[in-house]
């Protein structure tokens, strides 16, 4: 299989975990979003959008992160992403569209004017988004009492969606234009700790560096 992804992306980066943690042997190419390679002719003959990741088995080409993880859970079965029985699809399916609908979109506007470098103009905005993904987070580090994994009591599709977001709020706490302008975001350790071991249990996990963003590592 080869895997085109870009780094910092969330979608590349959860659609990477799910080949990491079913063991997957898989060839990566990272596109540069600086050198628009992700709009390359070659590259929108797989994704017309022009978006990461793709991933392509033989003359299956896979775009959309949620996709390409119920693909490769269907190529490779163990361990399931989604479940084994009906309680627990539904369990899984219902914390990934509770990332999707409200933790992940609000993380998400968060950050959009963070990372356009309109912290200043838009602070009133993100210090209201900021609550509001806080509030989000809280909710899932609660799930955290009662099972070591946010879908149960195995590692799922909804703790791969759910692990990219921690880190990037991390990476937003880290700033120093969110700290000097007192925007209301916390590090995952300040403010919600189940989460915070859920995030280095996750980091631990054989192989699961390789998906981080490489620019981040610089
Ligand atoms: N719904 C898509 C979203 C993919 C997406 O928006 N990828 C972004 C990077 S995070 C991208 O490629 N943006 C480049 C562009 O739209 O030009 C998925 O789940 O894979």
């Amino acid at each position: 299989m080869k895997f085109y992804w870009g780094s910092g992306s969330p979608f590349s980066w959860r659609a990477m975990l799910a080949l990491i943690i079913k063991e997957v042997e898989f060839e990566d190419e990272l596109l540069e979003f600086s050198k628009k390679q992700h709009k390359s002719p070659e590259y929108l003959a797989l994704s017309p959008r022009g978006k990461v990741p793709a991933l392509v088995d033989g003359d299956t080409v896979v775009t959309e992160s949620l996709a390409i993880i119920t693909y490769i859970d269907r190529k490779v079965p163990t361990p399931p992403l989604f479940g084994e029985t009906a309680a627990e699809a539904g369990q899984i399916a219902q914390r990934f569209y509770e990332h999707e609908n409200y933790v992940g979109k609000a993380a998400g506007e968060v950050m959009a004017p963070l990372f356009r470098g309109q912290a200043s103009e838009r602070a009133e905005h993100i210090r209201e988004r900021a609550k509001t993904m806080h509030e989000e987070l809280a909710s899932f580090d609660s799930l955290l009492e009662s099972s070591p994994w946010l879908g149960g009591e195995r590692i799922s599709a909804a703790d791969i969606v759910f692990y990219p977001t921690v880190c990037l709020v991390d990476r937003m706490a880290e700033r120093p234009d969110v700290a000097e302008l007192d925007l209301g975001v916390s590090s995952i350790a300040d403010a919600h700790p189940r989460l915070a071991d859920f995030k280095q249990r996750f980091a631990a996990l054989p192989g699961v560096d390789r998906a981080h963003p490489p620019h981040w590592k610089r």
